[in-house]
């Protein structure tokens, strides 16, 4: 082949690649310039190589040199239209070397992380709650003895009061004379000359502590940790969540608390859960019942329940005669074990992520 031809060729070429540059404007025409100047088969460089071989040797060096110009120049023009296009598809320049972004390709999930599965719980059951109409409260995790046992009609000879039963703060309690409890007891009215400390045991104490402060009627739940030396197994761990509803109003009866506790498992757990109530006794209710649910064929404790007993309402300055009301405190652990299908409630605390990593909503 002559050597003007092979020019002619080389200037063609490249005059075709300026052209073809000015129409790209997507991946797909983007693509199709590569194709057809680099193609590796039937590229117009590839072609050109072809003739390169056809040239006289004794043209050959200058002919060569002219290729080698013509192919940088195509790199070039093809790294131009790849900035070109990256700034049409993503709104932003990205490096000519970088990947391009394809918005037309299925999004992947960010690693972000998941709420952990009792976080999602207790979540939900505000929710349910609220529907309800319970409002939310929350209490202090450190309590004293007044909150925790005493205004629960819960005397000292109790055995919920085993120093053994719970996580004491102080080793020996310190009963302050009464002249000094004013700054120690939170206001409460009668009681107050107790200053042993302790992880709370129950969210009951939260019922004393609205009680104590909120005008009547009262209608909340409470969500928090509870404390208890419990041996770990695969239904009891040393600190859990406790769910407290407390219902303060004229008129409030037994079939209100069996209602609510059927409505709220029914939200919870679905339309076929069986609730049952078992005659119990807790120092602050009066009639008490434990509250069953039916669970992998057999019954499972969720939690206590009871209308107030009147000691306890006269414990925060309440006249029982002129009110009522009923509570309820359940297992959050239990709950969430029986929705997620978890076997073992000490899963929930081994931070294993293999584990958590299944709870992504
Ligand atoms: C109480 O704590 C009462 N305060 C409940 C109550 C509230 C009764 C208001 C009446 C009126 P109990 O000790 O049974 O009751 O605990 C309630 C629920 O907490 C249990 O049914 C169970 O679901 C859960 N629970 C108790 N101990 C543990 C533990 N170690 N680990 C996980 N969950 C536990």
């Amino acid at each position: 082949m002559a050597i003007d031809s092979f020019d002619s060729a080389v200037d063609g070429l490249l005059a075709d690649a300026q052209a073809s540059l000015q129409s790209v404007d997507s991946l797909e025409t983007l693509e199709a310039f590569r194709i057809q100047f680099t193609g590796a088969k039937n590229g117009a460089l590839k072609s050109l190589q072809k003739l390169l071989g056809a040239v006289p040797p004794e043209h050959k060096p200058a002919a060569g040199k002219r290729f080698n110009q013509a192919r940088e120049t195509i790199e070039q023009l093809l790294t131009e239209a790849t900035e070109k296009v990256s700034k049409v598809s993503s709104g932003k320049p990205i490096s000519s070397t970088g990947p391009l972004v394809d918005p037309t390709l299925p999004g992947l999930r960010p690693r972000i992380g998941v709420l952990h599965p009792i976080t999602q719980t207790l979540e939900h059951l505000k929710e349910i709650m609220g529907r309800l109409g319970f409002n939310v409260t929350e209490g202090p995790e450190i309590e004293d003895e007044w909150h925790n046992f005493v205004a629960l009609n819960i005397p000292e000879d109790h055995p919920a009061r085993d120093p053994l039963d719970n996580f004491y703060l102080a080793t020996a309690k310190t009963i302050l004379p009464k002249s000094s409890t004013e700054t120690q007891s939170s206001g409460n009215s009668s009681g107050g000359d107790i200053a042993a400390r302790l992880l709370r045991s129950q969210t009951s104490t939260v019922q004393i502590r609205v009680m104590e402060s909120t005008p009547l009627p009262l209608r909340i739940i409470s969500l928090g940790r509870v404390y208890r030396p419990d041996a770990p197994d695969a239904t009891h761990f040393p600190m859990f969540h406790q769910m407290e509803g407390l219902w303060v109003d004229k008129n409030v009866t037994m079939a209100q608390l069996k209602s609510v506790l059927r409505l709220f498992a029914t939200s919870y757990l679905g339309g076929d859960v069986n609730v049952r109530f078992r005659p119990s006794f807790f120092p602050f209710t009066e009639p008490s019942v434990e509250v069953d649910y039916w669970w992998n064929g057999q019954w499972i404790e969720f939690g206590g329940a009871g209308m107030i007993d009147p000691n306890v309402f006269t414990a925060v300055g309440i006249d029982p005669e002129q009110w009522s009301g009923f509570a309820f405190g359940l297992g959050v652990e239990r709950l969430c074990m029986r929705r997620f299908g978890i076997t073992d409630i000490r899963d929930l605390y081994r931070s294993d992520v293999r584990f958590l990593r299944q709870f992504a909503s």
